[in-house]
């Protein structure tokens, strides 16, 4: 099957044998089987990490202070001093700065050190580049300076990079997927009490396959953080009548429904898509439990049209191949995944079908959009790890 990912050219390889690492990170991507822009919510969620990932390959340099970090991918070294970091650089430096400056908040001391770094997860797919890149650096520099982290700590600063030098106020999900994940299972986390369960993940004759639309519309990022302050404006308008709520996670449809006359429609629905979905997750992993595989991709449909009509983060890319998936018996689920306005869907596929379905689906997405498709499966795979 053809997919995007890059390979590491001889050049590559060379330049990695020359630096002599001391320690080396393998840090992946991370698919999210069902619970959208619910983490945030104190809800529910079920991803995994993915056999793509970000390779750390870190070293000391012997100075105080001067740190260098190379992606490969990129081309692009990013110079930087640590004791004055450059916080407006070009949006890969601001996660590395970001790590740096939330491990020092922790009361950690870093000294120079140099990184390169090769990824073979494709950027802006929804399969958290972005969470592999916070939690890989964050688990590289914990080994190579003895910081003496926890993986939940690693997690944490990872969500806080992001936030405080990136400006996604994303949830908890990618960050403890790339970190906690096991392979061949799924995380059921609560990201309230932050209570996980690891569950085998065995659906054979039945894959994942991910469909990258190859479009990232520029509204994710500002999107994203308007949803959020969306979720909390209707936290605090239903605390009038129900003051012990913290989340939408404590609310019940009927509560809402209740005072839907209150809510502007907009706020409503956002609100109950949350709701519905923490309630998907839990009926997915009953689904999952029972090996009910056809429940669960009745789910993911489910969660793939809240998300279209009543938290609008889809896009038509995305409309398009979930639709089209639905044409196909041997497609038991599809939705878009991750924060929305494009990446990938996951597909719920028989194994004997992938390829055929990938051809057609191609075919039909480049008719559409004049845009090439690109496929690959996501086998479960273990958290960052030191290799
Ligand atoms: C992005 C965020 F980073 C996650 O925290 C999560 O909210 C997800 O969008 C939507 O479920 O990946």
């Amino acid at each position: 099957m053809q997919n995007n990912i890059i390979a590491q050219s001889p050049e590559q390889v060379a330049q990695i044998g020359n630096f002599k690492a001391e320690v080396t990170v393998n840090s992946p991507g991370r698919v999210n089987l069902i619970g959208e822009h619910t983490d945030y919510n104190n809800g529910f969620v079920m991803p995994t990490a993915i056999d793509k990932s970000i390779v750390f390959y870190l070293k000391k340099n012997k100075t105080e202070t001067q740190c260098r970090v190379t992606s490969l991918n990129f081309e692009s070294t990013y110079q930087f001093d640590l004791s004055k970091p450059d916080e407006q650089g070009e949006e890969w430096t601001r996660y590395i700065t970001g790590v740096t400056e939330e491990i020092k908040k922790r009361g950690r001391s870093l000294s120079g050190f140099d990184c390169l770094m090769f990824s073979n997860l494709p950027m802006g797919a929804g399969i958290s580049s972005s969470a592999a890149l916070e939690c890989g650096l964050a688990e590289g520099l914990n080994e190579l300076f003895s910081l003496n982290l926890s993986p939940l700590e690693i997690v944490e600063l990872s969500q806080k990079a992001e936030h405080n030098y990136v400006g996604t106020m994303c949830g908890i999900m990618d960050q403890f997927a790339s970190v906690m994940s096991k392979e061949n299972h799924v995380i059921q986390l609560d990201c309230q009490s932050l209570d996980y369960k690891l569950v085998p993940f065995n659906i054979e004759p039945y894959a994942l396959l991910l469909l990258n639309t190859n479009v990232s519309h520029s509204l994710s990022t500002s999107e994203y953080n308007v949803r959020r302050k969306e979720c909390e404006q209707g936290v605090k308008l239903l605390q009038k009548w129900y003051p012990d709520i913290q989340s939408l996670r404590d609310v019940k449809l009927e509560q809402l429904e209740a005072h839907k006359n209150d809510f502007e429609p907009v706020i409503f629905d956002r609100c109950s898509y949350v709701i519905e979905e923490n309630a998907r997750v839990n009926a997915a992993a009953s689904a999952l439990e029972q090996n009910d595989l056809k429940t669960f991709g009745e789910l993911m449909y489910g969660s793939h049209e809240g998300l279209q009509h009543k938290y609008e983060v889809s896009c038509n890319e995305l409309d398009f191949l979930t639709d089209f998936s639905r044409n196909y018996d041997a497609i038991l689920g599809c939705r878009m995944m991750g924060g929305g306005f494009g990446g990938c869907t996951i597909n719920l596929i028989h194994q004997d079908f992938m390829e055929e379905y990938t051809a057609l689906a191609k075919k039909a997405y480049k008719e559409k959009f004049d845009i090439s498709l690109s496929a690959f499966t996501a086998m479960p795979a273990d958290g960052g790890k030191v290799i």
